[in-house]
């Protein structure tokens, strides 16, 4: 499906070539990876309710979208996110309703880990310079995350009186330790892509000469799995942190038996077969061959 084209095949653009996106969101389909770049480079791509809202409507239309089998994330220019919009999403939604306020916080939540958390295509936050507040939230929510060394991140929230909000205390508490998040959260100080990486905030931390090329090979590597299986594993993941082991270990059998209902490639017989008939493969060391 989308792991097997060769040839360079980068569709670029929006709005008039039919790609999903607009001002805020660039989208590029690129050989089974969307790429997927918040675009506001001259506000360091903070995070508006417009923008908000087109990477709802982006989430949406890539969803279903073959050209799509690894989504990145990522930023424009010299920044990841620099978290909300303080001018666009505090204080010109303070004068609003109550309830007009909340619907504009509810679609930033849908975008930023709602449908994130459980997207049904593997994801990856590349953070490519300043990501702060707000834009912790994406970058947790994608599957995995791939920093610059020089990327700078804070929680900055602290800095200007507020805590971080939204999801955001949340989302740091599910990936760093206790004594990392609330130093942070209190200090405020930033951090770069190394310490990021020692922390385990993201997976790795490469010069930013070669995110691109790294996240790219991450990529490829995911592409060559399973799509379906891939999908029930990182649901199954997110699922089972909060369970019992009980729990889980019911969730976890009923979940590989919905998997071989689900599956149209018939994944675990393939493997078996290429191992243990052909010996064409060593599931130990690779993916079984999804085009024989
Ligand atoms: N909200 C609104 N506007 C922003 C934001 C933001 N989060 N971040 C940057 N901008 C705007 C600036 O106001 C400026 O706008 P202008 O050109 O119209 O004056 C433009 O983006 C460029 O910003 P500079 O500060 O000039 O860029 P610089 O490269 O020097 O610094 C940095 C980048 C460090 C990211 C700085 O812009 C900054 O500190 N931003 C705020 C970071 C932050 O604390 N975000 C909030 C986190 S808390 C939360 O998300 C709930
Ligand atoms: C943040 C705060 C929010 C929100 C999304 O701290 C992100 C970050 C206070 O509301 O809706």
């Amino acid at each position: 499906m989308t792991n097997s084209d060769d040839g360079s095949n980068m569709s670029k653009g929006s709005g008039e070539t039919g790609l999903p996106g607009g001002k805020n969101v660039l989208v590029e389909y690129e050989n089974g990876i969307a790429w997927v770049t918040l675009n506001r480079p001259e506000k360091r791509n903070a995070i508006s309710p417009a923008l908000a809202a087109e990477m709802l409507s982006v989430l949406d239309a890539i969803e279903t979208d073959d050209r799509c089998g690894v989504l990145v994330l990522t930023g424009a220019g010299e920044s990841f996110s620099s978290g909300m919009d303080l001018k666009e999403y505090f204080r010109a939604t303070d004068s609003l309703s109550a309830e007009a306020r909340l619907q504009i916080y509810r679609v930033n939540a849908q975008w930023q880990w709602r449908r994130l958390m459980y997207y049904p295509k593997a994801t990856i936050a590349m953070v490519n310079g300043w990501c702060f507040g707000g834009g912790f939230t994406p970058m947790i929510s994608c599957d995995l995350a791939i920093a610059a060394e020089e990327a700078i991140f804070g929680l900055s929230e602290i800095n200007w009186g507020i805590i971080p909000g939204g999801i955001v205390t949340k989302a740091v508490s599910a990936v760093m330790n206790q004594r990392d998040a609330l130093y942070y959260i209190m200090t405020g100080e930033t951090f770069d892509g190394k310490r990021a990486a020692k922390m385990g905030l993201v997976n790795e931390a490469v010069p930013h000469a070669q995110l691109r090329e790294r996240t790219t090979a991450i990529a490829r590597t995911l592409l060559e799995k399973n799509p379906t299986a891939l999908r029930a594993a990182k649901h199954a993941y997110r699922r089972v942190r909060d369970m019992s082991w009980d729990d889980a270990e019911d969730y976890l059998f009923a979940k590989n038996d919905q998997l071989r209902f689900l599956d149209p490639e018939k994944g675990r017989e393939k493997g078996m077969t290429q191992f243990l008939d052909e010996k064409s493969y060593r599931p130990g060391l690779g993916a079984y061959r999804r085009d024989r």
